[in-house]
């Protein structure tokens, strides 16, 4: 009897094992739910042969539950479509169509778009559609992407290291490339195509000359090839001085007509081995990077000159307006407004300007960058970071979709009903570019980015790319449920989880507007004393300039007047504290700490009523996850678990080391019921780590 019962028990949990997510799932997959095994799979029919529209049959041929219709994928101007009233103009070159169809007398799942990256597009909606639990017999979908380039930026060097990276080496082998293509580029193509990425910037913007030599030519080449199927184009970071470095001339002056030529030689050399070369991204005279302004040239001269020399390829140059100069006394927020608004109107039209998001640096909270909507004559791409320089690197758990959402959304005052997000996208009236990138977070981890939930970033970030229109919360969920299955309460915990979690990593390392506190060089911990540095602006305290009087940045008439580089409508809001909602307030305003805010307390007992709620979030998320044990694989459990644990203590340091830092300055005691920090302030500021990841060396 026993016998028979530990039998039973053991075939129970050898059930369990087969069913349940006791299996180790080491990420590897995303969000592409797992292939199902099919012993009579769908048939998927082509109406054309090409190594694109295989891919996308293949997919489906996975995917498709058993006895799903059948499928036919079918270029849009195929004659079999005629009569079925699809409208091709209306779908672009991307945009895809998933339809129920009678075609040749027979029921089916039709799959269209013009071109054939289009259709696997629409395969890849299937699958995001079947895995977020939509339904096989009802398949009716239609997406056109609102974006022409859906970009990320590898900030990989050409010794594997990846500035701000979080997931290990660089997922370019480039030494034994262009021989051997490891299996994970078509992978990462993969990924990226499902979520409609169509480029990809090979190398840091810190660039290296050499990746413009002949060798690394070659092996971004055969990257390219890999990528080709997938609709994926390959750009490399250009570094300005290269004619110097690896040509031999004597300047890189853009006026220069021999440095011209050398550009539009080396040009010439790239599309022979890359024929679909996307272009040029550059960061110029920016954090020591060569640019024209070495020369007196504008930024202009610079990215016109390269322009030149990629638009008989049909290449495209997108030139970074993150610039700021050490000899520059002016805010540093204002200064790539002051730069490069008045060169509107003068850039080639294969130019975009990218503009970070915020007007300093990839914060867990800015304004929106007051160059959207001022520059109506420029296509501008906005850049993200999806990697979390600084949001706690792979380990803190911030869903980075409420970020994005907030700055698309929002309006730039400029025109009527614009806002980020329309800035960036296409126009009816026309400028040919529009783009969103997205500083990656990839690398050769086995998950990929270094932690389940990072996955979620690099999601979020595709998907607004495709469509900002699209809500982070419906996002979150879509991801959820094709990362973690079909359970009701996984994907409601989940979700919860991810969108409270940004707004807690505001909160422990700079509410009320506070921004780049971070410790020097590596960006992970506080270090809002810091002011030993060389330049002004690298200091913490240059941006919370407190003292005992109060804290903030006045960014005011009184002050730096950077408002006055808004539209009108904006400024007026941020010119008065009462109007600038208090997630912006030390951002615009230096204020009392006796100030008092809207519902009574005082800016001080705000403050650090901000830092407990943002550790008692992780609180809160640590014991979510914890109820979802029974319901995760134990691989992807333990490590976000393990992650959380780790979060939790360094929210803790986070709110202690500040909270020690803002009283030594203010005197103040602490509210009432707020504990005293754990350490005194000097152990805070002894705290060191020289191998941090990431940090550029
Ligand atoms: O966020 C800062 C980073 C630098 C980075 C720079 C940039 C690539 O700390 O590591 O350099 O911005 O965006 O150029």
């Amino acid at each position: 009897m026993k016998l028979i019962r530990r039998l039973s028990s053991l075939w129970a949990c050898a059930a369990l094992a087969l069913a349940s997510p006791a299996l180790a799932d080491d990420g590897y997959r995303l969000w592409l739910g797992s292939a199902r095994e099919q012993t009579s799979p769908v048939p998927v029919e082509l109406s054309d042969d090409s190594p694109t529209l295989r891919i996308a049959a293949e997919e489906l041929r996975r995917a498709l539950p058993a006895g799903s219709r059948p499928v036919l994928l079918a270029r849009a101007d195929d004659p079999a479509l005629a009569g079925l009233g699809i409208e091709r103009q209306a779908l672009g070159l991307e945009g895809y169509r998933v339809q129920r169809a009678m075609i040749g007398g027979r029921e089916m799942t039709l799959v269209t778009g013009a071109t054939d990256i289009a259709i696997l597009y629409g395969a890849f909606a299937v699958l995001r559609h079947m895995n977020s639990g939509g339904d096989a017999a009802d398949l009716a979908l239609i997406s056109v992407p609102k974006t022409r380039l859906r970009i990320l930026n590898h900030w990989d060097n050409l010794d594997g290291a990846v500035e701000r990276g979080y997931a290990g080496q660089s997922l370019w082998d480039w030494w034994t490339l262009p021989d051997f293509k490891h299996p994970r580029y078509a992978d990462y193509a993969r990924a990226n195509a499902s979520i409609g990425i169509n480029g990809t910037v090979l190398n840091n913007v810190n660039a290296k000359a050499q990746s413009l030599t002949a060798p690394y030519i070659a092996k971004a080449a055969a990257l390219a090839e890999v990528f080709r199927p997938y609709g994926i184009k390959i750009y490399l970071s250009a570094r300005f001085s290269a004619p110097i470095e690896i040509g031999g001339l004597k300047t890189a002056d853009p006026r220069d007509p021999a440095v011209a030529a050398w550009w539009k030689a080396k040009a010439g050399e790239i599309y022979r081995a890359i024929p679909d070369f996307g272009g040029f991204l550059v960061k110029a005279n920016s954090e020591g990077q060569p640019g024209p302004r070495d020369y007196g040239a504008s930024h202009a001269d610079g990215a016109n000159m390269l322009a030149a020399a990629v638009k008989p390829h049909g290449g495209i140059v997108m030139w970074r307006a993150f610039v700021y100069a050490d000899t520059d006394p002016e805010d540093r927020a204002k200064q790539a407004y002051t730069e490069f608004k008045p060169l509107d109107g003068q850039f080639a039209d294969n130019v975009l300007v990218q503009v970070k998001n915020g007007a300093i640096d990839f914060q867990p909270r800015e304004p929106f960058h007051p160059l959207f909507g001022a520059m109506p004559k420029t296509p501008l791409i906005a850049e993200f970071q999806i990697t979390k320089e600084y949001l706690g690197f792979a380990t803190h758990l911030a869903y980075l979709g409420p970020l994005f959402e907030e700055v698309l959304d929002a309006p730039t005052g400029v025109r009527r009903g614009e806002t980020v997000a329309s800035v960036i996208t296409d126009k009816a009236d026309g400028q040919a570019l529009s783009g969103m990138a997205g500083v990656a977070n990839i690398g050769r981890d086995r998950d990929w980015s270094g932690s389940t939930f990072n996955q979620a970033n690099w999601y979020v970030f595709g998907r607004l790319a495709w469509d900002p229109a699209l809500s982070s919360q419906a996002l979150a969920r879509e991801w959820a449920a094709q990362t973690f299955g079909d359970d009701p309460v996984v994907i409601d915990t989940v979700v919860a989880m991810m969108m409270r979690s940004r707004e807690a990593v505001v909160d422990y390392t700079g509410p009320l507007g506070l921004a780049h506190l971070f410790a020097t060089g590596h960006h992970y911990g506080p270090g809002p004393w810091v002011s030993d540095l060389a330049r002004p602006e690298w200091n913490p305290v240059y941006y919370h300039r407190a003292d005992k009087q109060g804290i903030g940045f006045d960014r005011t008439r009184t002050g730096s007047n950077a408002i006055a580089q808004y539209a009108p409508s904006i400024a007026r809001r941020y010119a008065d504290p009462r109007s600038t909602p208090p997630e912006e307030l030390l951002w615009f305003h230096h204020l009392p700490w006796d100030y008092r805010m809207a519902d009574g307390k005082t800016l001080w007992e705000e403050l650090v009523r901000r830092y407990d709620r943002g550790v008692a979030e992780v609180a809160a998320m640590r014991e979510q996850w914890a109820t979802l044990k029974p319901r995760i694989d134990a691989e992807r459990w333990t490590k976000t678990d393990v992650f959380l644990a780790v979060q939790h203590r360094e929210a803790q340091w986070w709110r202690d080391a500040s909270l020690a830092y803002w009283r030594s300055i203010n005197g103040l005691a602490l509210p009432a019921g707020s504990k005293a920090p754990e350490h005194s302030l000097e152990h805070y500021k002894q705290m060191r780590f020289p191998f941090a990841p990431g940090n550029p060396h």
